[in-house]
């Protein structure tokens, strides 16, 4: 099977700049080499084009409303397509609201091939604000409740599904922030949450199986990975650090598990923010851990 990068060069949803660089520091952080050195076909698509972060406040709760919808929209259509024609799409963020685009399209994919949809979301955050609940209008704290049909129209009808998943498709795992407001709506939406208390008491491998349990040869496997689920003292390069988060072997025995599954369909890599790092490290270290997740193993190639 042949990966596709697609890059999303945006930091239109965020509250930082930067994360706009995210494509091109993994790329020279050799994604595409590294992928290929393992024996995959691997394909640069090259980037998305969408319009420049105007930099606005808040309307109505949500920053650049119209330019998060053309991005997301643009995304939607590039990893449908890649999806369509048999690729495995790496999606290079970009913030974390592209996965209003992403998702979306992989569900379009899993609705019309009939096969089922699980999403791990690995993130510091829930991502599950609204517009009355958030603290900042970023739009990247909201795209689960958009995916989920809870947001603005022009968010919540990407792909022409609303909702485009039901919250029993996420498991969400490595959270530690999660904003007042939105802690109601996680509760009410049941959404399968392991915080990392969780992680920490009943360790990463078992807190894996849960949240890979049920998946079976008709499931394809979505991952967002929002590198902000990592802790910062290995991931500084992100906007939003927040403290306790998985170490470099817990992070890894979390991509091999996902691995071993063998159900891998598609990727995002997101929130990766250069402006913050040092010398390309948290890139690296993202490259690092997708090889773990294409299969890298310590004893078999
Ligand atoms: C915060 C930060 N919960 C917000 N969110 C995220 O602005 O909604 N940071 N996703 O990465
Ligand atoms: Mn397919
Ligand atoms: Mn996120
Ligand atoms: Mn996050």
């Amino acid at each position: 099977q042949t990966i596709a990068l697609v890059g999303a060069p945006t930091d239109i949803g965020a509250g930082h700049r930067g994360a706009s660089m995210g494509p091109e520091a993994l790329r020279v952080a050799m994604i595409g080499e590294r992928l290929r050195r393992r024996g995959f076909d691997v394909t640069d698509r090259g980037n998305l084009h969408g319009p420049l972060n105007p930099w606005q406040p808040p309307t109505d709760g949500y920053r650049h409303l119209p330019e998060v919808a053309a991005w997301n929209q643009a995304v939607h259509e590039g990893i449908y397509g890649e999806l369509s024609q048999g690729r495995l799409p790496i999606m290079l963020g970009g913030d974390h609201c592209l996965a209003i685009g992403s998702v979306s399209a992989v569900a379009r994919h899993c609705r019309e091939q009939g096969r089922k949809l699980r999403v791990l979301w690995l993130d510091a955050h829930t991502d599950f604000n609204t517009a009355l609940g958030t603290p900042t209008g970023n739009i990247h704290g909201m795209p689960v409740a958009c995916l989920c049909g809870n947001g603005p129209a022009e968010l919540t009808g990407i792909g022409g599904h609303v909702p485009a998943v039901e919250p029993k498709v996420f498991r969400q795992i490595g959270i530690r922030s999660v904003d007042d407001p939105e802690k109601k709506l996680v509760r009410e939406a049941g959404m399968d949450v392991f915080d990392m208390r969780h992680i920490d008491e009943v360790g990463m491998k078992r807190t894996m199986e849960e949240a890979l349990a049920g998946i079976d040869a008709d499931t394809h496997l979505h991952v967002s990975f929002d590198v902000d689920f990592l802790d910062p003292s290995i991931a500084p390069g992100v906007g939003t650090t927040v403290r306790g988060g998985p170490n470099y072997r817990e992070a890894q025995l979390c991509m091999e598990m996902i691995a071993d599954t063998g159900r891998l369909g598609s990727l995002d890599i997101v929130e990766l923010n250069p402006a913050y790092d040092k010398r390309n490290a948290t890139a690296k270290l993202a490259v690092d851990l997708v090889e773990s997740l294409f299969g890298k193993s310590t004893l078999i190639r």
